[in-house]
């Protein structure tokens, strides 16, 4: 969490294992200035704590969860089931299969139970925190005016450096 302020978005993921990918969404929030935790919460190892978070994600302020995982990647599609703070899903890449398994397992959610699903590891885990910035601007000027300066910023630096023969 930042600072001491409440957090409004959450990050978790299935394994500590998944921090590599996960750090990607912590840093993008951190330098909007997004209230924001991290957890493990295991589908199949800590079902009954991924269940305690789920339920009580709205209660605590919650308006985002970021939920990365790997391989069979449940996770995110049974936050989701049991709350309805959205969910955003980043697929991690998996040894076995290169988060294709991840990938297809949080993007196909029968209709009824959605997740927003991200790109396969770093690119993805960044843009879901980049999305969850989104949705918190419109009530949060500081948030809005970061996202902002990050974009430009982003804008600035391709067109500062626009040969790529020069280093
Ligand atoms: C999933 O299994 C996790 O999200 C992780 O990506 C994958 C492998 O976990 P570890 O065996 O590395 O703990 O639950």
């Amino acid at each position: 969490m930042t600072a001491d302020r409440k957090p409004k978005v959450g990050i978790v993921m299935g394994s500590r294992s998944d921090w590599e990918t996960m750090q990607h969404a912590a840093q993008k929030l951190e330098a909007l200035g997004v209230a924001h935790e991290v957890r493990v919460v295991s589908a199949h190892r800590t079902p009954d704590v991924l269940f305690d978070y789920a339920e009580n994600a709205a209660e605590r302020g919650l308006r985002a969860i970021i939920a990365g995982a790997g391989g069979a990647a449940h996770l995110p599609g049974m936050i989701a089931a049991k709350t309805a703070v959205p969910v955003l899903g980043v697929p991690v890449q998996s040894k076995a299969l290169n988060g294709m398994d991840s990938l297809l397992s949080i993007v196909q959610m029968p209709a009824g139970i959605p997740v927003a699903t991200f790109a396969i590891g770093n690119a993805g885990a960044a843009n879901a925190a980049l999305f969850a910035a989104a949705m918190l601007a419109s009530e949060d000027a500081d948030v809005a005016k970061n996202l902002e300066a990050f974009r430009r910023k982003q804008t600035d630096d391709v067109m500062a450096a626009d040969d790529p023969r020069i280093a």
